[in-house]
């Protein structure tokens, strides 16, 4: 065991854990284990492969197709955006250990946080993919949540969701429901895709040197019907290998009540190498590769300099703590967090004087309980997958125990992004 596992910081923050309040933000762990990024900076994990993002809407059917032709389409389709969401995985959930080790425990957004950038066309696209652009902002601080909206115009492709989490102590883990979903839609094709996010944990934390491991399913309903089932498993099922999932994709949601109905399979490793194959058995490598997350690099999103950010932009209004992480100088920390901190609870007394409570820059909470909300993607792609509209963990179904309470949920509104004036990709 490393000696900073062994360090008496750590032993008391894996104390704090055992006995926390349910909000793991609110822990005040040792400084060699806090990421100088901030969780509003995770939004952009979804948009680092922006040419898989694109390419279902390069798979359009023809006009004169037959019904064969047209259903073919659909079924490669669903086979891209499945492809595209493996592909999040390995930035997802992989990221911080690649780039500092281990699991690390991100900044805690500020109520109004913002971050935003663009993907620019990717190399050797020759323009046909174009910009993608980001917009991530904290709309939640108790409980944490972050809402984005990813968009590409050349294409009409958007991306939007949000999400935030419960946790839970096991004796060895910290277990994590995520909560909210994101909705991914072609203009072009008219059609759109519901994708819910899978349960974690995370592991490793006795040693120090912690790390998520995906468990249950996550869902992909299509709005032509076809529906992806994705189980997760940390040790795998014969191999023993890490993130290991398998995918299958169904005729529609119904007929995945039974395992043998799957049109395609997929397994392997997102972090690795996965395998397709038609019908229901399991590919492994002899078969067609689906996707090798190790070969196919990220691309990174694009962000102005500090120096011309906006304040409420996460970068600028973090860099003092961050530095402070990187030189590891605990008082430093503390005392530029209080700063921050402070501001917000001053803020939040201010408003709560005034009675204007702090508005959200791009993002809406639309009630679904209510009667008179527009039908939308969302209500259409809940209905055909037998999905919970509530505010439930993601990937409950209707009727569920989990299907009760309210049904309010973050949207995008692109005419809020229109009028920006004060801040710029
Ligand atoms: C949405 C993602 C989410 C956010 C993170 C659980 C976690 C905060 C939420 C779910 C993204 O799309 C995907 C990836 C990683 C998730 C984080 C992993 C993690 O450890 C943190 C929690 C809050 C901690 O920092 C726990 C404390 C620490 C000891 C672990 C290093």
């Amino acid at each position: 065991m490393s000696s900073v596992a062994q360090s008496s910081s750590w032993t008391s923050f894996l104390k704090s854990i055992a006995s926390f309040n349910g909000d793991l933000s609110s822990l005040t762990a040792p400084p060699f284990i806090l990421s100088p990024t901030s969780l509003s900076e995770y939004s952009q994990y979804w948009g680092e492969h922006p040419n898989l993002l694109i390419e279902p809407n390069f798979l359009a059917q023809s006009e004169k197709a037959t019904r064969d032709e047209t259903d073919a389409m659909a079924l490669k389709r669903i086979i891209a955006v499945t492809k595209w969401f493996i592909s999040t995985l390995r930035s997802q959930y992989c990221s911080r250990n690649e780039s500092m080790g281990s699991e690390k425990k991100p900044l805690n957004p500020f109520l109004g946080e913002v971050f935003l950038g663009k993907w620019e066309d990717p190399e050797g696209a020759e323009g046909k993919i174009g910009e993608t652009i980001l917009l991530s902002e904290q709309v939640s601080h108790h409980p944490p949540v972050t809402a984005y909206g990813i968009h590409n115009a050349k294409n009409g492709v958007t991306l939007q969701g949000y999400n935030g989490i419960r946790s839970s102590i096991s004796t060895t883990s910290i277990n994590v429901k995520q909560y909210g979903h994101a909705i991914l839609e072609y203009k072009n094709l008219e059609e759109s895709y519901l994708i819910t996010l899978p349960p974690l944990h995370i592991e490793g934390l006795i040693s120090a040197s912690p790390f998520v491991e995906l468990e249950g399913s996550s869902y992909i309903q299509a709005s032509n019907g076809y529906f992806a089932v994705i189980e997760y498993s940390g040790r795998g099922w014969v191999t023993g290998k890490k993130n290991t999932f398998k995918a299958r994709i169904f005729r529609d949601a119904m007929s995945s009540a039974r395992k043998e109905n799957a049109v395609i399979t997929v397994s392997g490793q997102w972090s690795g190498k996965s395998y397709i194959g038609n019908g229901s058995s399991t590919p492994s490598s002899k078969d067609e590769l689906f996707y090798d997350a190790q070969s196919s690099e990220p691309q990174h999103l694009v962000v102005k300099p500090i120096a011309e950010q906006h304040e409420l932009e996460s970068r600028k209004a973090w860099s003092k703590v961050a530095e402070a992480i990187k030189k590891a100088d605990y008082d430093l920390i503390s005392e530029e967090k209080s700063l921050i901190e402070n501001k917000q609870r001053e803020l939040r007394k201010t408003e709560a004087a005034s009675g204007d409570k702090w508005q959200t820059r791009w993002f809406d909470l639309v009630d679904y309980s209510d009667s008179s909300v527009e039908p939308d993607a969302f209500l259409n792609l809940t209905n055909i997958s037998n999905l919970s509209i509530r505010n439930a963990p993601s990937g409950s179904l209707k009727n569920s125990k989990y299907d009760e309470g309210e049904a309010k949920h973050w949207r995008i509104n692109i005419e809020k992004w229109k009028a920006e004036k004060e801040i710029k990709i």
